[in-house]
């Protein structure tokens, strides 16, 4: 079956600033908290029980230092997206090449000039940039000295970075993001949060009161966005993640929606419909959770709400309320109990197409605001073959099936804007570190442990992406 694709519908991949720019010492950046994470099991356990120092260890190997060289291949790889065809390219900026330690007056030019370069390359081929103001990263300076978003200096800090890239790439840039996955900072609060979370009595309350002022520097970000662009379109990324229930006992469904309220909807319930839902006000009753809200901040909620809803989906999860009776977690960060209809990538993330079409049609239904798949792709070893070909068939069934699903939640009737498949070219891993968990239709040759040419390749995936596109989404 073919599926029809809305005119304009805006085909592209996706990155992150520090997964894949590299440069971290170039152009007067400042060092971020990516810089000073290590890869492989040691970030793992960082991520789930954060608290550490920010101190670089000479002796040790930081992945996102050098990341995959885009800071000085930038060109060579736009002309890869563009002979892809790609509509759009979702990348991050990096707080810290425009503010290197946070809380500078004035902007540095250098890492403002790199940003120039770069849309003014995408804009050469026809591609609008697609750009996430906050993806992952704080500058290390304002975790240190200020505790990051618990402190609500750190929104006046955000506000000035914002009007520094509203001024300069107003006219550049017409599709925004305020913070990546903002709602993944309660599994991982050292990435939502910017290592603002390190000892457990502090888990929930400056956890959410470090949420309410990312919700207040979001609506700032919008109302400028909105003043200084009004062409321009801003929305809000979240996870998504549709949350089953193990089985059909009211007592479990129960557990699932609430799971589903605090992880998929709490964020985006504040950012589009400008207020806290009342079960998360119930939580924090529940929980003695007082938040300091200060005057005139909820009329901002309420005049700061985003234009689209931009979100990631790998997989799905399924919940019970008593897990004790049950065998086998899926996943690597985001764990769940595990679905026997499903097969899992090799870090244990539940392959579900359908969950997909299940996610598009509960929120557009919920909210109905233009949607917008920024992030979703397989992460997957890779072989080169002797002859330098990468098979990926594996890859382009997983984005098919997706696809596909896309195509089925436009037919009921959801407002799709576009799809950017993550890792479009390969990078460091988010959750690992490492180089090996591969996303890209680009291969990249870079070892996990620093080693390889860099040089860029076409996966078999990339000419099939390329079809994609030219057909709007027919020829799948
Ligand atoms: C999302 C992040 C990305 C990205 C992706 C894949 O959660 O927004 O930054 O990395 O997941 O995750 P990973 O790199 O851990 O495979």
């Amino acid at each position: 079956m073919s599926y029809k694709f809305p005119e304009g519908f805006l085909w592209g991949g996706a990155t992150a600033a520090n997964q894949f720019e590299g440069g971290f010492h170039e152009g007067n950046k400042g060092l971020n908290i990516a810089d000073v994470l290590p890869g492989g099991k040691e970030r793992i356990s960082i991520l789930k029980d954060p608290g550490f120092d920010f101190e670089i260890d000479p002796e040790k190997f930081y992945p996102n230092h050098e990341g995959i060289d885009f800071y000085n291949r930038y060109k060579e790889d736009i002309a890869l997206f563009a002979e892809m065809g790609f509509k759009v390219f979702r990348t991050s900026i990096a707080w810290t090449r425009i503010f290197p330690n946070g809380d500078e007056l004035e902007p540095n030019e250098e890492g403002l000039a790199f940003y120039d370069r770069v849309f003014d390359e995408l804009l050469k081929h026809g591609i609008e940039p697609v750009v996430t103001i906050s993806h992952y990263e704080m500058p290390v300076h304002l975790v240190k000295e200020y505790g990051g978003w618990r402190n609500r200096e750190v929104v006046t800090f955000f506000e000035r970075y914002v009007k520094a890239i509203f001024n300069r790439y107003k006219d550049k840039v017409k599709y925004w993001m305020t913070f990546n996955e903002i709602n993944s900072g309660l599994m991982m609060p050292i990435m939502g949060l910017g290592f603002s979370v390190h000892k457990e009595e502090d888990k929930y309350g400056p956890t959410f009161q470090a949420f309410h002022h990312q919700f207040v520097a979001s609506a700032k970000a919008v109302k400028l966005c909105h003043e200084m662009m009004p062409e321009a379109k801003i929305g809000c990324m979240i996870i998504y993640a549709p949350v089953y229930s193990y089985d059909s006992n009211p007592e479990n469904v129960m557990h699932a929606m609430e799971e589903s309220n605090i992880f998929n909807y709490f964020c985006a319930d504040v950012h589009v419909r400008g207020e806290y839902p009342g079960y998360i006000k119930r939580y924090f009753k529940e929980n003695n959770i007082q938040l300091d809200i200060e005057d005139g901040d909820l009329e901002l909620l309420k005049e700061g709400t985003v234009d689209y809803i931009g979100f990631s989906y790998y997989m799905s999860r399924t919940e019970k309320k008593d897990k004790s009776d049950v065998e086998g977690i899926s996943g690597n960060i985001m764990e769940g109990i595990k679905n026997p209809f499903l097969e899992a990538s090799d870090w244990g993330w539940e392959i579900d197409p359908i969950g997909l079409r299940i996610s598009l049609n509960n929120l557009y239904s919920r909210y109905q605001v233009p949607l917008f798949i920024v992030e979703n792709g397989l992460g997957a070893y890779d072989k080169v073959e002797e002859d330098g070909s990468i098979n990926d068939d594996y890859r382009i069934d997983y984005l098919r099936k997706h696809i596909e699903q896309m195509g089925e939640a436009i037919e009921d009737g959801v407002e799709l804007m576009g799809y950017t498949s993550w890792g479009c070219i390969d990078l460091v891993s988010a959750s690992t570190g490492e180089m090996s968990k591969r996303y890209g239709f680009i291969y990249v040759d870079r070892n996990d442990d620093g080693s390889g040419t860099l040089e860029r390749s076409r996966k078999k995936s990339f000419y099939w992406y390329k079809d994609v596109i030219d057909s709007n989404g027919e020829k799948l």
